[in-house]
């Protein structure tokens, strides 16, 4: 498949994955979305690739679904988590080789979920990490109910997802939610020198290793995705989703009444 949203590159047993929209924040349309899917299945499938690294090109990780494709589409949301979002979910705790999020700027909404659904987190300096949803009137998804509460707890959980504030990468770091941060300038050496690493390891041990946690702890996913998924329908029928989208769009404070 020819990708239009991503760049890939392969570089001694690495597969690095680039979110490549920008000028969007790489925000997910529709062909990042299947694209993404799509790139992550091939690497799953080719033993070349031994670790697998995903960023996001300019300044940011990934701003979640693009809401200019929301502004006025009548769309199910629980459709589109279980269509796109989840699968792309799954595909990265599937796959039995190391996956690494290199968050160089700001991960908000699905693409927090995204950066929390890998194994390992290298942030930069400046990266952050926000549960957007709620000022969209949403509930996290694509995982994040599931991970989040794992990796941050579930008190720093609930208050980030429903402030909506940033989780800034230092702070990150002194939870757990991320493995570490470097300056900015050394993220790619850093997570490259890693992921080189991990490449050179015993790939199946690390694949039956994730394995074996995923069962650990991550057992109940897909039927949380799906839960999601169901309440993401409901939310996404309030007043409230359509009035924060209208206030993204028009770069104004959402008026919320609890409709
Ligand atoms: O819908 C479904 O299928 C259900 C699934 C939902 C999953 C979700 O991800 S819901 C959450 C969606 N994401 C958001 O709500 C985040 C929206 N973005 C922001 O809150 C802010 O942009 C950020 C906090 C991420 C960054 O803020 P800042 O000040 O650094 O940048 P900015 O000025 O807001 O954005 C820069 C440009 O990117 C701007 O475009 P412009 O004005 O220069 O033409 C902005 O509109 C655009 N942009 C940022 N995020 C998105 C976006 N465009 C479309 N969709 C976005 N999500």
């Amino acid at each position: 498949m020819a990708y239009q949203t991503l760049v890939i590159e392969d570089a001694n047993g690495v597969r690095t994955i680039t979110l490549n929209r920008p000028d969007a924040l790489n925000a997910f349309n529709e062909a990042l979305k299947i694209e993404l899917a799509d790139a992550l299945a091939a690497a799953a499938r080719d033993a070349t690739a031994r670790a697998v690294v995903i960023t996001g090109a300019g300044r940011a990780f990934c701003a979640g679904q693009d809401l200019k494709d929301r502004a006025d589409a009548d769309v199910s949301l629980g459709e589109s988590l279980r269509a796109r979002y989840n699968p792309i979910i799954m595909r990265v705790r599937e796959m039995e080789k190391p996956v690494i999020a290199a968050v160089n700027g700001v991960a908000a909404g699905a693409g927090c979920s995204l950066a929390l659904a890998c194994d390992l987190r290298i942030a930069s300096e400046g990266a952050s990490f926000i549960q957007a949803f709620v000022r969209i009137g949403l509930i996290p998804d694509s995982g994040a109910t599931f991970f989040l509460p794992r990796l941050a707890g579930l008190g720093k959980a609930f208050e980030l997802a429903v402030t909506g504030d940033a989780l800034r990468a230092g702070e990150a770091e002194r939870l757990g939610v991320v493995n570490r941060v470097v300056p900015a300038a050394e993220l790619m050496s850093v997570t490259m020198e890693l992921a080189g690493r991990l490449a050179q390891a015993p790939t199946r041990a690390i694949g039956l290793t994730k394995r074996a946690m995923n069962r650990a702890l991550l057992s109940g996913l897909e039927e949380a995705l799906d839960y999601e998924a169901s309440m993401q329908e409901l939310a996404g029928r309030t007043h409230d989703h359509a009035e924060g989208v209208q206030a993204f769009m028009e770069k104004r404070a959402p008026h919320f009444t609890g409709a």
